[in-house]
């Protein structure tokens, strides 16, 4: 070993006792800048520049100058053309800034800021001016404040483990290994420091106002959401430098798309991750996996992907198998792919350091990949493996010397990798290595590169989890360029969805936990990382077979679907609880196969116009009253689909309220229609799922298969008419590979347009990509036809009292006469 480890004598210095606060004062010079204003006061100085009409990023500092502007955040692919115009307009009182959708005011006299519709409607308003929190050091921490109105609902903050509606709790950000976790442990694993704010319906001609908050800064961070103050948004970050966004649109999913447009669209992940996934920690042997993977095809319950929990290393060594277990990994590998199963392995970032054998700890070591303290030593710390080097993923080099490491595991077969532990989170057996002892993570003074700019870990601590899921990412993107790479990561920042899906943790097997994975899921959809699921089942404890029932239906609406299970619990297979809890997650399971070109779709444009996958029913309806971010539990599957599964146990009636939509709704099971701004209530024996379709929808659906690569000849199109125009999507491309960047892809924009004596849908298809589909099944919702026509040939159809069917060539637009 050429470098010995220390034990950290160091205290943790950024924790300085706080000597009161400072605020910015009075604005003593204003100067133009490219696409705003830079200013200084006599305690602070600033910068307001708007990247569009409607997106305006302050940045703040108690010192003179102003950082460079990086941040891991930030899309570097995402192009900000600034506002459309731009007026600066000063007077003795204040500046002002007008764009073509906001006006800013910078108070002179106090340095506060508001910011207003052009309409002079408040959007976001400094309560009391940014201050700082001055230590021994000089300035170690800075504020914000801002008002919060009556009836103002703020969602957002990723996982957090509380109700959709975040106002009137505190929040921390410090990615935090959360075993266990229990409704309102703070903090969890991810920090995703956005905030959506709803007003309530100011006027008659006032609207509800939907804004954005994006305070990037990775540091440690409080948000008080009207805790200690009803009125009060408070911010507290360890940061110097405030930077923050401000977004402002018609409405809440376009600011949504205005934060991922920032911070980056998820890739298109390959379809297979769209499928349903088995997990379990762990599947110790080959033969563990090979009979779980027959469990599937031989009960005929669909699956794509198998994963390997730590245990399949040799003692946690990363980038290693444990042989005796898995003797021949590559060979296992080729049994599940002609078995239709893709194989996800752990991979997390602890390097065993007392192995003096080990290749990839001395590779580390050899490239300098690994993070030091301050005097030079590799900072180490216990894990899994024992004493462990923790590789410095801000560190360009380091990146890719990580990255490199999978060839091994992609010569072997693998399809993807989940990043665990990457917090990143230590064990504390009396603070062995040079770990503080009740630290758990990676001491505060400990260096990283930070792309050459040099920081401590207090700083780098909540983007460690993204750049090491980037790293990975990037490493998979280069070695096996033909294929998308497939990444999940428990911990994350803003901005990770740009490499990786998530999960959220170490759940639980509870009732409760089956709501709050729903509200972490929605949350995450709102903060920008829309590939998300939680473990189906709970992975702490047993659920029973109702709870597994639900969990698997819940899933099925997931972007990503995986049911896994803890160390020494019970089987939690869909198949382990009984011949009926089998039906009834199969059934589910089947339900998510045939909705995949809808969920392949939704995917697209999450990758392609910024759009979240989920949706809670106030990010839709941010303007009926009926719709509170709790009760009901409702929820949007893209734009069309309305679920509400059932979420208690003995549930046996659902209270369904349907928001008012131009044409209603219809059950997506009996395809009966009803009218929008109603409540129903329907049965909920354990085998429904109630969903519901949006009129104005062309919805395409797959045969049930056991996988999503088996072929199929015909897609299904259920058409549920509105009257007037309306228009649907469907997307799909080879489903793996890069070919749809460059015109490889299929895109079907269906125009409808009905009234009482016409439908018509008009197919226009854009791209390269030939579907594999022969024909496509057309059914159509609501009054019985008397004739169908389809590019002007009569087509003969049946009709059952809901829906009229018929079959039409593929793309062929049709017509449907009453
Ligand atoms: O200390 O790899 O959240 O999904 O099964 C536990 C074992 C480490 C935590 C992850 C969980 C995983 C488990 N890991």
């Amino acid at each position: 070993m050429p470098d010995s480890t220390s034990p950290a004598g160091a205290s943790v210095a950024a924790r300085a006792p706080a000597h009161g606060f400072a605020a910015p004062g009075p604005v003593t010079a204003v100067s133009p800048e490219p696409d705003g204003v830079g200013f200084r006061c006599d305690e602070a100085s600033g910068r307001l520049r708007f990247l569009a009409d409607g997106v305006l990023k302050v940045v703040l500092s108690p010192t003179g100058t102003l950082p460079d502007g990086f941040s891991y955040a930030l899309d570097p692919g995402a192009a900000w053309a600034g506002p459309s115009t731009l007026d600066v307009e000063e007077t003795d009182g204040d500046v002002t800034l007008r764009t073509a959708a906001l006006q800013v005011r910078l108070d002179r006299a106090t340095g506060c800021l508001g910011v207003l519709t052009t309409g002079g409607q408040a959007v976001l308003e400094d309560a009391e001016a940014p201050a700082w929190r001055r230590g021994a050091g000089g300035a170690v921490g800075g504020g914000l404040s801002k008002r919060l109105r009556n009836g103002e609902r703020l969602l957002g903050l990723g996982d957090k483990a509380a109700g959709l509606d975040r106002r009137g709790g505190r929040y921390e950000h410090w990615n935090t290994d959360a075993f266990a976790f229990e409704r309102g442990t703070d903090p969890l694993y991810k920090t995703l420091p956005f905030v959506l704010g709803i007003t309530a319906a100011g006027s008659a001609d006032a609207g509800p106002l939907a804004y954005g908050l994006f305070v990037d800064t990775p540091v440690r961070s409080v948000f008080d959401l009207g805790a200690a103050d009803p009125d009060r948004l408070r911010i507290e970050a360890e940061a110097e430098t405030l930077t923050y966004y401000v977004f402002h649109a018609p409405t809440p999913v376009e600011v949504v798309q205005q934060l991922s447009r920032l911070t980056g669209r998820p890739p298109l992940w390959p379809k297979w991750a769209l499928g349903y996934h088995q997990c379990r920690y762990s599947y110790r042997t080959a033969d563990e996996v090979r009979a779980v993977a027959r469990g599937f095809r031989a009960r005929g319950i669909p699956c794509d992907a198998l994963y390997f929990d730590i245990h399949y290393m040799d003692g946690y060594r990363v980038f290693t198998w444990d042989r005796d277990a898995f003797p021949d990994p590559a060979g296992l590998l080729r049994e599940l792919k002609a078995d239709g199963f893709h194989a996800v392995v752990m991979v997390d970032p602890g390097i065993k350091a007392d192995d003096p054998a080990y290749a990839v700890a001395r590779s580390g070591i050899e490239h300098d990949a690994f993070c030091r303290c301050p005097d030079g030593a590799l900072a180490t710390g216990t894990v899994w493996p024992g004493l462990c080097y923790f590789p410095d993923y801000t560190d360009p080099a380091a990146r890719r010397w990580w990255g490199d490491l999978h060839r091994y595991l992609l010569a072997q077969g693998v399809d993807g990798v989940w990043n665990d532990m990457n917090e990143p989170a230590l064990f504390n057996p009396e603070g062995e290595g040079n770990v503080e002892a009740d630290a758990l993570t990676l001491p505060a003074e400990v260096r990283h590169a930070y792309e050459g700019r040099g920081a401590d870990h207090a700083a780098m601590h909540n983007v460690y989890g993204m750049q090491m899921a980037r790293a990975t990412w990037e490493g998979l993107r280069r070695l096996r360029p033909e294929r998308r790479p497939f990444v999940i990561t428990r911990a994350a920042y803003a901005g990770t969805q740009r490499w990786a899906t998530g999960w959220t943790g170490d759940n639980s097997s509870t009732w409760d936990h089956l709501r709050l994975a729903l509200q972490q899921c929605l949350s995450l959809n709102v903060s920008g990382m829309a590939f998300v699921g939680a473990d189906v089942g709970g992975f702490v404890g047993a659920p029973t077979g109702e709870l597994l029932a639900r969990w698997t239906q819940l899933g099925a609406l997931m972007p990503f679907f995986r049911n896994h299970s803890g160390l020494d619990t019970p089987p939690q297979e869909p198949w382990a609880l009984g011949p009926e809890v089998e039906r009834v997650c199969r059934e589910a399971i089947e339900l998510r196969y045939r909705l995949l070109p809808y969920f392949y779709t939704a995917l697209y444009r999450a990758a392609a116009d910024a759009l979240p996958i989920l949706r809670p029913l106030a990010l839709a309806h941010p303007d009926d009253l009926a719709v509170r971010l709790e009760t009901p539990a409702g929820f949007y599957v893209g734009d069309a689909l309305l679920a509400y599964p059932a979420l208690d146990e003995g549930q046996r009636h659902a209270d369904v309220y349907l928001p008012v939509v131009p044409g209603g709704w219809f059950d997506f099971w009996s395809g009966a229609s009803h009218e929008g701004g109603q409540t129903l209530r329907v049965e909920t024996p354990l085998d429904a799922l109630p969903l519901w379709v949006r009129a104005g929808t062309v919805l395409p659906l797959a045969p049930v298969r056991q996988t999503t690569a088996e072929p199929f000849e015909a897609l299904t199109l259920q058409v549920y008419p509105a009257s007037g125009n309306f228009t649907s999507v469907l997307y799909d491309d080879a489903g793996d590979g890069w070919d749809f960047e460059r015109g490889g892809f299929y895109r079907c924009t269906f125009h409808g347009t009905c009234d009482d004596e016409t439908l018509t849908v008009r197919a226009e298809v854009e791209g390269d990509f030939a579907p594999p589909w022969a024909r496509w099944e057309v059914e159509v919702f609501g009054p019985g036809p008397v004739e169908v026509a389809a590019d002007g040939e009569p087509v003969a159809f049946e009709y059952d009292r809901t829906c009229a069917r018929f079959t039409v060539g593929p793309s062929q637009s049709f017509e449907v006469r009453y």
